[in-house]
């Protein structure tokens, strides 16, 4: 039984069609990352960072899962190996790809938050600045995803399946964003062997004891083969 922990980011949802975050075309080249990925940037204006989040979660919903999402998929049922998925991504090509439990570090689009009361709930596919939380009653609705300056989730569960992992991959991400870019070094501190799987070097490259690189459709249904 190989313990294997997976880490990833936007680029395996690319070639679904889902924008990525730093490319030429990335989402950070419409919008700044303090108006709509930070909880000032909601306080200050909340309809245009709902806005946001509406046009990624219908592209999300109209994107189908890439071949990348389906290897994963077969590599996590594979009785062979024990899988942890943690991806940075916010939409839900992995479920729909049939893996079979995914861990959402930096939340999901089809989540909703209250800002005032921590509530949680599905979120609709549109929502608006005057919706009201189910719980407290207030119009203090967000998406439930972690913005920076906030605590990513399951940060535990995540660091001990790294600690006790045989190998830990890292996809599609280009390792700007921590914690998550940190855990090549926590596996390498951990004499755990790591490979990145990535369209070209990553921030983090020099770290990692393997690399493929190449579109995510293409190498990762080669490896996991
Ligand atoms: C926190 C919202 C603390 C969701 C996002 C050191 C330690 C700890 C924190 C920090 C630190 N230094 C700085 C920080 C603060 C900050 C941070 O990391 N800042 C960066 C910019 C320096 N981190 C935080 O604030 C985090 N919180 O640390 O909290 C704390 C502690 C206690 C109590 C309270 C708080 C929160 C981080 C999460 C922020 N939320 N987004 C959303 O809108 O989606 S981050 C955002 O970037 C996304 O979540 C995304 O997942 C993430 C990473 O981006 P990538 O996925 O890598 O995407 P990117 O476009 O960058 O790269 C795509 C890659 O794919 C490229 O390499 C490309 O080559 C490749 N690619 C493209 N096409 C393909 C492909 N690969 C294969 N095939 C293809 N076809």
């Amino acid at each position: 039984m190989t313990r294997i922990v997976i880490l990833t980011g936007a680029g395996i949802s690319a070639e679904s069609g889902l924008r990525t975050f730093r490319a030429a075309d990335g989402l950070w080249e419409d919008h700044r990352i303090e108006d709509v990925a930070t909880p000032e940037g909601y306080d200050r204006n909340p309809g245009l960072v709902l806005q946001f989040y509406n046009e990624r979660r219908a592209a999300a919903a109209a994107a189908e899962p890439n071949a990348a999402h389906k290897a994963l998929a077969r590599l996590a049922t594979d009785r062979r190996h024990q899988v942890t998925l943690v991806t940075q991504n916010v939409d839900d090509l992995h479920e729909r790809a049939g893996a079979p439990e995914v861990i959402h570090m930096h939340g999901s689009l089809f989540g909703a938050l209250c800002a005032r009361c921590r509530h949680r709930w599905p979120a609709p596919m549109v929502m608006r600045t005057t919706d009201l939380c189910p719980d407290c009653g207030h119009a203090t609705c967000r998406p439930d995803i972690v913005w920076f300056g906030e605590m990513p989730h399951h940060m535990e569960r995540i660091e001990a399946a790294l600690r006790r992992a045989d190998l830990f991959v890292s996809i599609g991400t280009s390792g700007n964003v921590y914690p998550a870019a940190g855990f090549v070094a926590d596996a390498r501190h951990a004499g755990i062997e790591t490979l990145e799987l990535n369209l070209e070097p990553s921030v983090g490259s020099r770290f990692f004891d393997r690399a493929v690189h190449g579109p995510a459709t293409r190498i990762v249904p080669e490896w996991v083969a």
